[in-house]
């Protein structure tokens, strides 16, 4: 059996897409895929679109995203997707193309001997579990088995096997292949910290449980919530897990952090004990690491070690490495009574309906679209079991502030590493890892569209039923926001008027062939909303938003979570903070 074929034979077993580019060194592999009857192939138009569609077609369907891209210019393309991948924890197999192994250089100091020779396998190795260039022929079961392996076990992550294109082409025997057998390392439980854990919860008023990518990764929600219903514990989700519990819930305090809601950030603050599951407490989630939840004993349960070392400052009383999966049993078994307040219930609530992100006076402006009406009345309009994809940017976080989502929709982005353009190329791998059986929403702004727009060739291509949403400000909002708060409006390429112009959309999709459409005002928005998703196919949206809308509220850098713009008044600021001291 040629070795390609036999690749692709083997990834048969745990995928059924692979996402492509083409050249000189992947000839062999892309052939196998078109002659196996188990696999499909999308070409990408460029490979950065492969890795992001690989990437979202596991975080919709959790089958592995797998990508094919050519030695150099090709596999290089693709690091963009292999980083959201390493950064969110979701696995994906990257096959690069490499020179004949007589090609590839033995010198270290020689830059390169082969035509598009690189050393892949260096490049990638701080983005990946593992990566390796395949040396013999005979090892191909072993690297590829290995290479899965380490991709799904644990934390996951992408993976890399780089293939010498005469490797790719050679005969093998596949019952001499040797396998790979993984070593069960289990994590052992620390139990003085779970009897630490249990102790700081019997002395805890005001606890709050903080769900992480973790809870999705090792998909513990539903048992999370079982346990957090029974004992009645308030919850604040990540951007990583809103989509798994209901925003309604009067347990659920609502999201926190810089750009997130003054109830979720109030309720953190003033919280006694933060039980943090899967959650690496980045910049964006706890604003200054000394001013973040300091009335709060901090508890942290992480499968990865390195997250347990307050590299980013944060003060963890008690630190549990557990996968959660595990941890969620022992954590059921081991909880007694618990003693929450009853007003901790009450101004829970209370902030909620006090300190509404979407405010009314909104819906009153005229001129333009404001985006939290949008995003308000998009998440009402949007079905059960849609999935939604943001990009990056302030329409990302006007999405996260404004949107409610409904039971069964799956909301996903690039969290952790959120390039521009991620929206388009990652519905496609939803699309069609999903068989185009739900319709797919995907959110972006209009300075982030270029950087992928080659790919909605593919969307007009395959049919693939994704509904576009471009939230059109003119130019890059968010850095603007950025620039009022630091460089007194000296804005630099982020806008027409300093050097970067934005193409008319409609025009660019028109000649894609897409179908567009585009809300000017508040007033247009329910209709237009409407129209747009029950439209059969692909179409775009063009939402005219004024180019001087900004997150609201933000957090001012340096503050602490409770303190956000626009200011509050001191004295409505301390009021909400009391309750720490009565
Ligand atoms: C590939 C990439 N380059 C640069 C950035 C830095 N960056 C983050 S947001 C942004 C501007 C995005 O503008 P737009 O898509 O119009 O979103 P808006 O803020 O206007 O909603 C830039 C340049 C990035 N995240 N990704």
């Amino acid at each position: 059996m040629k070795l390609s074929d036999y690749v692709i034979k083997k990834i048969s077993d745990y995928t059924n897409y692979a996402f492509t580019g083409q050249g000189g060194s992947v000839v062999h592999l892309n052939d196998s895929l078109s002659k196996n009857k188990k696999m499909k192939i999308i070409p990408a138009q460029n490979e950065q679109g492969a890795s992001l569609a690989a990437d979202a077609f596991y975080r919709a369907s959790g089958k592995l995203g797998v990508v094919v891209a050519t030695s150099g210019p090709g596999i290089l393309n693709t690091l963009q997707g292999m980083a959201c991948s390493y950064y969110d924890s979701i696995p994906g197999l990257y096959l690069s193309g490499a020179p004949v192994t007589g090609s590839i250089k033995k010198n270290k100091k020689l830059r390169q001997l082969g035509f598009q020779e690189m050393q892949v396998v260096d490049i990638v190795k701080s983005m990946t579990k593992y990566a390796v260039r395949l040396k013999k022929a005979a090892d191909i079961r072993y690297e590829i088995e290995k290479a899965v392996y380490y991709s799904l076990e644990g934390r996951p992550g992408p993976v890399l096997i780089d293939l010498p294109d005469d490797l790719q082409r050679q005969e093998i025997n596949e019952k001499k292949l040797k396998s790979f057998k993984p070593s069960n390392k289990l994590i052992k439980i620390n139990h003085s910290s779970i009897k630490k854990l249990n102790y700081l919860f019997s002395k805890s008023k005001r606890p709050i449980i903080i769900l992480g990518n973790g809870v999705k990764i090792s998909k513990t929600d539903k048992k999370f919530y079982k346990i957090i219903k029974k004992y009645k514990i308030p919850f604040a989700t990540t951007w990583a897990t809103t989509d798994l519990f209901e925003i309604n819930d009067s347990l659920n305090v609502g999201s926190f952090g810089v750009y997130a809601t003054r109830h979720g950030n109030f309720s953190i603050q003033n919280a006694d004990l933060l039980i943090i599951l899967g959650s690496r407490m980045n910049g964006t989630q706890i604003g200054t690491a000394s001013k973040f939840a300091t009335n709060a004993k901090k508890v942290l349960v992480d499968i990865d070690k390195s997250e347990l070392k307050e590299e980013n400052k944060v003060k963890v009383d008690c630190k549990i490495n557990i996968d959660l999966s595990h941890f969620v049993k022992i954590f059921e078994k081991s909880l007694k009574k618990i003693k929450t307040e009853k007003k901790w219930y009450e101004i829970i609530k209370l902030w909620k309906k006090k300190y509404p992100t979407v405010q009314k006076k909104y819906f009153k402006e005229k001129q333009y679209a404001n985006p939290y009406v949008f995003f308000d009345r998009l998440s009402k309009n949007l079905k059960k079991n849609d999935v939604i994809i943001p990009d990056a940017s302030a329409n990302l976080v006007w999405f996260y502030q404004a949107f409610q989502p409904k039971k069964n929709q799956k909301i996903f982005t690039a969290l952790n590493h959120s390039p521009m353009g991620y929206s388009l190329a990652a519905a496609i791998g939803a699309a069609v890892s999903l068989n185009s059986k739900k319709e797919i929403i995907a959110i972006i702004g209009d300075g982030s569209v270029q950087m992928n727009i080659q790919e909605i060739e593919n969307i007009k291509n395959y049919n693939l039923p994704i509904k576009m949403f471009i939230i059109d400000n003119q130019g890059y909002g968010m850095v603007k926001q950025t620039i009022d708060t630091w460089l007194n409006k000296n804005y630099v390429g982020c806008d027409k008027s300093s050097g970067l112009s934005i193409p008319d959309f409609i025009k660019v999709f028109n000649s894609y062939e897409i179908k567009s459409t585009e809300i000017k005002n508040n007033f247009e928005i329910e209709k237009k909303i409407k129209q747009v998703l029950n439209f059969k196919g692909p179409i775009m949206c063009n939402v005219k938003v004024s180019p001087n809308a900004r997150i609201i509220p933000k957090l001012k850098p340096g503050f602490p979570l409770h303190d956000m713009l626009p200011n509050l008044s001191r004295s409505e600021i301390e009021e909400q903070m009391r309750i720490i001291k009565n």
